[in-house]
Parts: structure tokens; sequence; C-alpha cells
């Protein structure tokens, strides 16, 4: 059904991939999407190589499919993880948060297929030039870490730059977003809120039902001033970190309100206290629904929305 770049070189069905999580890209959530057709990732945020290495093996068990670790390069133990996806072998390597420039040799030499997510045409053009198979094209509508580019702008400018495949992400979470990235010249999709929403997810249940309730103007952007910005649905946490921003706080002040506050949202539950890290799109889930029914949605539904647009362009 899919002639994609992407399914030939990632050995998937469907060209879709899970975004890389952290704390809540676990491998029950990465296998789940790995057996369901698409890619499923392992995020490996801030995590200690051998729980990484711990998750890596998890998931092997849980399907013989092929899948991926994202590695946030901002993580302390960058150079750790990656020694530890080289002495794994995982097929796939997604980066996030930076430039994996240094790494993609070692990379490239155990044949993993390397990926960087991108924010901007300059990132994507230096990239390309050192060998990376394709990049994802992330746009601002995205939760978590994110650029400043909207994905309906920055897609197609990508697109147009570099010549590997390109795979779209930010505010894509139905067939409609999947058949518009397509439409932009993206050769596949990467989808992390929906998911998030699913019944594989670990994430407690009060981070779900947040993302449940959201709509679309429930998100905020919090760390513009320190460089790393953030999307996440807008609570207690965020209006003392903004208020704090407001008035000038440093850098060091505002990381360390940051600090742990991930894990408090996904693991304990904390949504008031806690980092809801969640796309725009989170407006339009409605209901939990497992992995494999999410990507059957995705699949099924694109003959509809190609009638659509058929309709519409006579
Ligand atoms: O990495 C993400 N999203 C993330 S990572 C994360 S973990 C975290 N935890 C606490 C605080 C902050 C983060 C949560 N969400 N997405 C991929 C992504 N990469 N989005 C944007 C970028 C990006 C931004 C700038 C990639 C490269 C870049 O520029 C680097 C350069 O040198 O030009």
């Amino acid at each position: 059904m899919f002639n994609s770049d992407i399914c030939k070189l990632l050995n998937i069905k469907y060209p879709i991939m899970q975004g890389g999580m952290a704390w809540i890209g676990t491998s029950e959530l990465a296998a789940a999407v790995s057996n369901a057709g698409g890619l499923g990732i392992i995020g490996a945020g801030h995590m200690p190589p051998d729980a990484l290495r711990n998750e890596i093996r998890k998931a092997k068990s849980f399907t013989n499919k092929p899948f991926g670790v994202n590695i946030m390069l901002m993580s302390p133990f960058v150079k750790e993880v990656m020694a530890v996806v080289i002495d794994e072998k995982v097929p796939v390597v997604t980066t996030g948060a930076g430039n994996p420039g240094e790494y993609i040799p070692a990379l490239k030499e155990i044949g993993s297929k390397v990926i960087p997510v991108v924010a901007s045409v300059a990132l994507a053009k230096r990239l390309a030039r050192t060998g990376v198979d394709a990049v994802i094209a992330e746009g601002m509508e995205s939760g978590g870490h994110i650029g400043e580019i909207t994905t309906m702008a920055l897609v197609p400018q990508i697109v147009d730059a570099v010549d590997i495949p390109v795979i779209a992400a930010g505010g894509i979470a139905d067939s409609r977003g999947m058949v518009a990235a397509f439409a932009l010249g993206a050769q596949g999709v990467q989808i992390g809120s929906r998911f998030v929403a699913s019944e594989e997810c670990i994430a407690h249940e009060n981070y779900k039902k947040a993302v449940l309730k959201a709509k679309d103007r429930s998100t905020v952007i919090t760390g513009v001033s320190t460089g790393h910005p953030v999307r996440v649905i807008a609570n207690k946490l965020t209006r003392e970190y903004l208020e704090l921003e407001k008035n000038g706080a440093s850098v060091e002040e505002l990381e360390k309100i940051g600090a742990g506050k991930l894990h408090l949202a996904t693991h304990k539950g904390d949504v008031d206290n806690g980092s809801v890290m969640i796309g725009q799109i989170s407006g339009m889930l409605a209901e939990l629904k497992s992995v494999d029914a999410i990507v059957q949605d995705l699949v099924n539904g694109i003959p509809n929305v190609m009638n659509d647009i058929k309709n519409i362009c006579k």
C-alpha cells in the first residue's frame, strides 16, 4: 500500500514512526508500535546507560520487528548511551535537541540508520552532507523541546533543501495530518502525542487524562529565555515558571525549578506541579485507544482523505 522510501529504508510496513519520548517512550510502547507495522522508538531522555540497555533488551524480547532509540543530545549520559546503542546494534537511531554530527560515523559503521530531528533548514542541510539516512523535520506544534518553525512551513523547505527522505513531525495525529505531510513532500510521519493517549503507554492515568482534556490552546512554551523552549500543558508549574522568566530569573534558577518535573507528571501523576509535555494536536484527542487501533485508523483513513481532496480539486 505504501511506496515510501522510509518503509524501504527502515524495513517497516507503514511510514509511521513513534516520537522518542523521555520517560514514556518505553520498550512496551516502542514494541507495540513496531508490532503494529510502524517503527517504535525507545526515548532515552536522561536515562543512564544500564537502564537503556535493559530497555533495549526488553524491546528485543517483545518484538522481532525493527525498532529505534532516540538519543537526547542534552543528556548528561550522551556518550555512554551512544556506546550502548552501538554495542546493542540498534537498527535505527534518532537524535534530538542538538547536533549529532560527532556521533554519526560510529553509528554508520555498525549499520544503524541515523535519523536526526531537525528544526531548521540549515541543520538539515549540514547533516545531510554528513551521510545521515533521513531527517525528521519537527515543527513547533510538537510537545517537549521544540524549535521555532511550524510543521507547515518547515517540512517543504527542508524537502527542497536536501536529497534524503524527510519525515514530518509536529501536529500530526490522524489520516488528515498524514496526507498533509505527504502533500508537503514528506516520505513519512513521526507521531508522539497520539501514542501518549494509548493503552500501552505507561504514563500515569492523570497524565493521559490531562492530554485527553486538553484543548487547542491548552499548551504554553516555557524556557525560551534559557535557549531550550519546551511545550507543555499550562498548569501551576508553568504559571510560576513563566512569571520567574518574565522577571529575568537566571538560567540556573530556572533549570533548578524544571529538574525532575517530567517524571513527577509521567510517573507520580502530579499534573499541577509536574511538566506535562504534549503537542498542540492534543486538543483533537478524545479517547484512549490501543496502539494497533491508532495505527490502523491512521492507515485506513487515508483513502477517505484522498477522496475529499479529489472532490475539492476537480
Ligand atoms: O528532543 C525533542 N523533544 C524533547 S527532548 C525532551 S527531554 C527534556 N527534558 C527536560 C527538558 C528539556 C528536554 C523533551 N522533548 N525533539 C527533537 C527536537 N530537536 N526538537 C527540536 C530539536 C532541535 C533544536 C535545535 C534540534 C537541533 C537544534 O539545533 C542544534 C544546532 O546545533 O543547531
